[in-house]
């Protein structure tokens, strides 16, 4: 299948986060990418680069004073005298909520923010735009007949919510992608979510919507990332009632229960009747992920791949995460390879 790429994914390289108690190298970093394009023309997969796109694409799934938040936050901290990563340090939580967006960047960058593990450096709005670009095109594929398309995105965008950032996502490329189907003349969108980590962004930004069915698979928000949605209990509100569904499963999940929940999501995309599909691909359920826990081995996804393929459905495939950069590849190569074009 035709893989949408861009090496503008290269200027997003955060340096380092906290990670259990120690600064190490980003576990986003630039190498996920190579890595997944050198699987990928290796099994033959055909490159495109990724078409420029309008910035009006992503104001339909983001709110636009966000999307102007994310264009000239470096900018306004180099104004302040300072380079570097931006990361925030304080957070408009509980107490401190009064919804007001402050004037100086170290406040905006905390109300936009949800982590301070997401950082912002000179080229993350030039890297974040391109990689929706990879969505945007992967999504005019299938609308040009394609029955599968992939988006090698870098960096990822599942996290990202309406107007807020965080989970190493900035814009949230696979939003933007299922709103593309939309306006191409898809009437009803279905979103897998397969990364480990629930697709918190994607099920904010659809919410109140009935035409887009968001159902995610994840690690339980109990124990694991982002910790404060992703339960089972989160069904989607007004015209989107019923139109989310959540399978939070605990660490340690091997392929017998992983499956059992991925054909309980298969089975809601059947009953909504999707007329296309976009799988948000995480690959960091994979067994060796450095900051996942779910039991899956490599052998796994060629499987995950071919029940998702069974559907029938033109689908859109984004990256998303996957941290095991030696064999992320071979994982990403594995679900595509399921796919006929
Ligand atoms: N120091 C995606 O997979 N940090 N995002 C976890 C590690 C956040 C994962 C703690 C993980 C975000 C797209
Ligand atoms: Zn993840």
């Amino acid at each position: 299948m035709r893989v949408f790429h861009s090496p503008l994914h290269a200027r997003h390289d955060g340096g380092v986060e906290l990670h259990r108690g120690q600064l190490v190298p980003c576990f986003e970093m630039p190498a996920r990418a190579d890595y997944i394009a050198r699987a990928l023309r290796d099994v033959g997969h055909a490159f495109v680069e990724a078409a420029e796109h309008d910035d009006s694409r992503l104001a339909r799934v983001h709110d636009a004073a966000f999307v102007d938040f994310l264009r000239t936050a470096h900018a306004r901290w180099r104004e302040e005298g300072r380079d570097g990563s931006m990361l925030p340090s304080g957070f408009p939580a509980r107490s401190l909520r009064r919804d007001r967006v402050p004037a100086g960047i170290n406040g905006a960058m905390g109300y936009y923010a949800f982590d301070a593990g997401t950082p912002i450096v000179g080229g993350t709005w030039t890297a974040a735009r391109a990689s929706a670009h990879c969505a945007l095109s992967a999504a005019e594929d299938v609308l040009s007949g394609s029955t599968a398309a992939y988006a090698l995105c870098r960096p990822p965008g599942h996290h990202a919510a309406r107007s807020a950032y965080g989970g190493y996502c900035f814009l949230n490329n696979a939003a933007i992608a299922a709103q593309r189907l939309r306006d191409g003349g898809v009437e009803r969108v279905a979103v897998l979510d397969v990364d480990y980590h629930h697709g918190n962004g994607t099920q904010d930004i659809f919410w109140t919507r009935g035409d887009v069915l968001t159902v995610s698979i994840h690690g339980t928000p109990e124990t694991e990332y982002p910790w404060f949605l992703g339960f089972d209990d989160e069904t989607g509100e007004g015209d989107g009632a019923g139109g989310n569904l959540n399978l939070p499963l605990p660490r340690g999940t091997d392929w017998t229960a992983y499956t059992a929940a991925l054909e309980t999501a298969l089975a809601a995309i059947r009953r909504f009747q999707a007329g296309a599909l976009v799988v948000s691909l995480g690959v960091d359920t994979f067994e060796g992920d450095p900051i996942s826990a779910f039991r899956l081995g490599a052998d796994r996804f060629p499987q995950i791949g071919a029940r998702i393929a069974a559907l029938g459905l033109p689908t859109v495939l984004v990256q998303e995460g996957g941290y095991a950069v030696a064999e992320i590849g071979l994982n990403v190569a594995g679900v595509l390879g399921a796919f006929t074009e």
